[in-house]
C-alpha cells in the first residue's frame, strides 16, 4: 500500500533539507504513476501550508535529449511555488542542493484561464507573453537515477526557475537556436525546435494534464516548455548563460 502523506513529507522533506534519499520504487515496486502525482500533490501542499504560493508548472521530458539523458520517455509535469523563482543574474549556492542542473528552457506567461483539450492556436490566445529562462532541476534521489513514479512523485526535479525578459505573445519561439554556456565555453546547444517540436505543444500538453488534476492555468502562471538540450550540472565558480536568439540571455551563477 501506498501512504500518499508519508511519501509527500518524505520527498518534501529531502528537497528542504538537500538530502539524496533511495528510489521510491524499491520499496514500492508496483507503484502506478497515478500514485506518483498523488505524492507529489502532497509534498507541493505541504509546501503551500508552510506559506509559499504556486506560481504555475513546469513541463519536463519534452526534448529528445532530456528523456535520453535520465532514461525516461514520457511527458511529464511537475508544479512551481514562489520559493523556486531566483532573480535574472543571482547567484545561487551549491548546498542549498542535492546535485542541481540547468536547463534552457521558455517560459510562457498565462494571460487567461487554460485547461483542457486545446489547440495550439487557443493555447497561444491565453498567452500574454513569452521569455527565455533557465530551470534547475535537482532530483532528490541518489545518483540523478529514477523510473517515471519516481521522478513525478520528487515533483518532477522541480528546483529553480530563473526568467529572462518578457516578450509580446506574437514573438517567434518555434526555433531559435539556444547556447548553454558556463564561464564562457558552450556547453549544450539547440534549438528550440527540440521542445515537441515547437514550445507551444508543451503548453497544450501542460493544459491537457494539469486538467486531469482539476487544475487550471491561471492568469499570471508562469508555464516552463520543459529543457530544450540535455541539463548541465552546476558546480561551484561556474556562471552558467542560456542565450536565445533574438530572446537573449538569462544567467545564474554558482557559489558554495
Ligand atoms: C526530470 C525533469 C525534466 C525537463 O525540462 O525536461 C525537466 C529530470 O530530468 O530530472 O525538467
Ligand atoms: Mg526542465
Amino acid at each position: 500500500m501506498i501512504d500518499v502523506a508519508e511519501l509527500g513529507k518524505f520527498v518534501d522533506d529531502a528537497a528542504m533539507s538537500a538530502t539524496a534519499i533511495p528510489q521510491i520504487t524499491e520499496k514500492h515496486p508496483d507503484m502506478f504513476v497515478h500514485d506518483a502525482y498523488r505524492i507529489q500533490k502532497a509534498s507541493i501542499d505541504r509546501r503551500l501550508a508552510r506559506g509559499e504560493k504556486l506560481i504555475g508548472v513546469k513541463m519536463g521530458l519534452t526534448s529528445r535529449a532530456k528523456m535520453v539523458q535520465v532514461g525516461v520517455d514520457e511527458v511529464i509535469w511537475g508544479r512551481l511555488t514562489d520559493r523556486m523563482l531566483l532573480e535574472e543574474g543571482a547567484t545561487l549556492s551549491r548546498g542549498s542542493y542535492v546535485h542541481p542542473r540547468a536547463e534552457p528552457e521558455i517560459a510562457f506567461l498565462i494571460g487567461k484561464p487554460l485547461s483542457g483539450l486545446v489547440t495550439a492556436m487557443e493555447a497561444m490566445a491565453a498567452v500574454e507573453a513569452v521569455a527565455p529562462a533557465i530551470e534547475i532541476i535537482d532530483s532528490r534521489y541518489q545518483n540523478f537515477k529514477f523510473t517515471l513514479p519516481d521522478v513525478v512523485a520528487d515533483n518532477s526535479s522541480s528546483s529553480g526557475v530563473i526568467v529572462g525578459d518578457w516578450f509580446p505573445r506574437e514573438t517567434r519561439i518555434d526555433n531559435l537556436g539556444i547556447v548553454l554556456s558556463e564561464n564562457g565555453m558552450p556547453v549544450q546547444i539547440g534549438s528550440t525546435a527540440a521542445i515537441l517540436g515547437n514550445p507551444v505543444r508543451s503548453l497544450v500538453a501542460a493544459a491537457k494534464l494539469v486538467a486531469r488534476d482539476g487544475l487550471v492555468l491561471e492568469p499570471g502562471m508562469i508555464v516552463l516548455a520543459g529543457g530544450a538540450t540535455a541539463a548541465h550540472p552546476l558546480s561551484v565558480g561556474a556562471t552558467v548563460d542560456a542565450t536565445f536568439q533574438t530572446l537573449g540571455k538569462v544567467s545564474i551563477t554558482v557559489a558554495e
